[in-house]
């Protein structure tokens, strides 16, 4: 690492958080090579271009990363957009790396099991559903399991869009942007969306509803 990279790290608001597997962990289906460029290039180009937007913003540097991109009005409007596609980008990794686990998928147990029933019928309803948002998101985008107005529901947002941006909470999401799965799957976005569901961590996704439920 440069001098110049250890100087600007020191004083960054935002810091790329380590993967917390391996990245080779969720190979076959997921390969370590997609897991490394899409970790340390493109969320790493996240952080690293959203610490840049607020470079002389003392007061947005202290918000915490849901309240900056949870209020992008109060963004001033030179650097909004920059903000929101990084800082999008940034929570929505951060997120993303956490609900995916080696040896994960099934079928969620418990409350978060129960509530996907109640949302949606039942488990392959829900599947069903989740996997549609993921195939008509048209270009680069996320689907997503989140809670808004008391309820589960399913979206997805374009770009680096996140449900925060508009007052919802995100349970589970899915990353659908080429650079997340082209080298295995190329063109073939049905392939790869059926396979992450053998790697989908349902623990922290049980925490993140609990979170969203406060
Ligand atoms: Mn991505």
């Amino acid at each position: 690492m440069s001098t110049t990279s250890q100087g600007a790290a020191a004083q960054a608001a935002y810091v790329l958080p380590p993967l917390p597997y391996a990245f080779d962990a969720l190979e076959p289906f997921i390969d370590a090579k997609t897991m490394e460029i899409h970790h340390d290039k493109h969320h790493g180009a996240y952080v690293a271009n959203l610490n840049k937007a607020l470079e002389g913003h003392a007061d947005l540097q202290k918000l915490s990363l849901e309240d900056l991109i949870g209020h992008l009005d109060r963004v001033p409007e030179n650097i909004r957009t920059a903000v929101r596609n990084n800082g999008g980008g940034h929570s929505n990794h951060s997120m993303f790396w956490k609900i995916m686990k080696k040896g994960g998928g099934g079928e969620p147990k418990g409350e978060i099991g129960d509530a996907i029933k109640g949302a949606f019928g039942s488990f392959a309803d829900f599947k069903t559903k989740f996997n549609q948002a993921a195939m008509s998101r048209f270009g680069s985008g996320w689907a997503w399991l989140l809670f808004s107005g008391g309820k589960l529901t399913i979206d997805s947002t374009a770009n680096q869009d996140s449900p925060i941006m508009n007052g919802g909470k995100p349970v589970m999401g899915l990353d659908v942007w080429e650079h997340a799965y082209y080298l295995k799957y190329q063109n073939r976005r049905a392939e790869y969306v059926e396979a992450w569901w053998n790697i989908v961590n349902w623990d922290e996704i049980t925490k993140n509803f609990d979170a969203a439920k406060k």
